[in-house]
């Protein structure tokens, strides 16, 4: 099954260096995981990507994997892209929402422990004689999924991007783009790039290729669009001037998702399946993996065979500490939140009082004109 890219293709054909034309000989495996709240649209960007540009849904596989001992159940979904004889293969694994709240948070946890988990399954491969055939789940792109509120990013975003940002090629992207204004959408995206700096949160950069002006240009229109604004629909509908597009209709008009002034669809997917899909794996394997490599190599004594998050007690309590810390924290701003809404309440309340009183003396003065009036006009009869 596999399917010929339009347009660009993965862009194998001019590789900048020989690592990547190593990679290109053997053919990719690329494995992309999103992540988010529920019902924010994941799995519908997903189907979105199948039926723009990948493949029918009869094309790919779709697998549950339920994991033992585990909250998550994951979807795995497997398609075959070719260009020039340079065969792709491409998985996506997609996560069920999790809450918005705190205590939601061991529904969360799954999720960074499955790209911890895939790292660990391929060093224990690595280290067996038979090293042919290894299963490879290494997640090399995890697009984070963030609410579009237009106000700003959650401490549990920040708390899980941060997470996440250090164990892999995190990809924000805001959802639903079309609710909200263009304005409104481009002020979110500069607060959120704000918080990312502010927080010290890793997202993925683009690397800008010193002697392709060209490219560097692309890498440069990529990281500034980021987070990528998404509008995820499979469906083909009809815009004011009769075009049959992918988009969500509505009484305004049409939402695109492959126009650019209306999200950043096309940037991401250029991103993912064109132009950065050898870099994603290379940083993959070269940054992410091998920190995990190298962490477990130091923390793990000889013979022990799991990892050190479920060994090590010391591990655990840092992380209990932490949570709690983070618990804590969102719990005062809460409630400096409620503090404020009462506040605000209090003070709509006044001024309702106010108005009320404005309009009861109004009231009475259109009264006493009226009686004026009434006065004057027996009085002018009279004459
Ligand atoms: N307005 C708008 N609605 C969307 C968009 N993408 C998805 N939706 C709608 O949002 C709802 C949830 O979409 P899903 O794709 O199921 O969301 P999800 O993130 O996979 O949800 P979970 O699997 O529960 O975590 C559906 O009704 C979609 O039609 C979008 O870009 N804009
Ligand atoms: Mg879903």
């Amino acid at each position: 099954m596999s399917v010929p890219l339009p347009q660009g293709g993965i862009g194998i054909a001019n590789l900048p260096n020989q690592k990547h034309k190593i990679v290109a000989k053997k053919g990719a495996h690329f494995t992309v995981m999103v992540v988010g709240e529920s019902g924010l649209g994941k799995t519908t960007l997903i189907n979105t990507l199948f039926s723009t540009e990948l493949s029918a849904p009869k094309d790919y596989t779709r697998r549950h994997v339920k994991q033992l001992d585990k909250l998550t159940e994951v979807e795995i979904l497997k398609a075959e892209l070719e260009e020039k004889g340079f065969r792709v293969k491409l998985t996506v694994i997609d996560t069920p929402g999790f809450g918005d709240y705190v205590n939601n948070r061991d529904s969360w946890a799954p999720i960074v422990d499955f790209i911890d988990d895939q790292h660990e399954l391929y060093m224990r491969q690595e280290q067996q004689p038979q090293r042919e055939n290894k299963i490879d789940l290494r997640v090399h792109a995890c697009l984070f999924f963030i609410r579009p509120t237009g106000h700003t990013l959650k401490p549990l975003d920040i708390e899980i991007m941060k997470r996440l940002g250090t164990r892999v090629n995190l990809i924000p992207v805001i959802a639903k783009a079309d609710t909200l204004t263009q304005g409104d959408l481009l002020k979110f995206k500069t607060r959120i790039r704000e918080v990312i700096r502010v927080q010290g949160i890793r997202i993925y950069q683009p690397p800008i290729e010193p002697d392709d002006e060209a490219a560097a240009e692309h890498a440069r229109a990529l990281a500034d669009a980021m987070p990528f604004s998404i509008i995820g629909s499979t469906e083909d509908v009809e815009t004011p001037d009769h075009r049959v597009v992918k988009g969500r209709k509505y009484l305004w008009g049409v939402a695109e998702v492959e126009n650019e002034a209306h999200c950043d669809f096309r940037k991401l997917r250029a991103l993912l399946i064109r132009t950065h899909m050898l870099d994603l794996i290379s940083t993959t394997e070269e940054l992410h993996y091998e920190n995990y490599r190298q962490q477990q190599m130091e923390t793990r004594k000889p013979g022990d065979s799991k990892p050190k998050r479920v060994d090590n007690p010391k591990f655990k309590e840092e992380e209990e500490a932490l949570r709690k810390r983070f618990t804590e924290q969102v719990k005062a701003e809460e409630a400096r939140f409620r503090q404020w809404e009462q506040h605000l309440i209090a003070e709509r309340d006044r001024l309702n009082k106010d108005l009320e009183t404005a309009h009861s003396a109004i009231k009475q003065l259109e009264a006493e004109l009226d009686g004026l009036q009434a006065g004057y006009g027996r009085g002018s009869q009279r004459r």
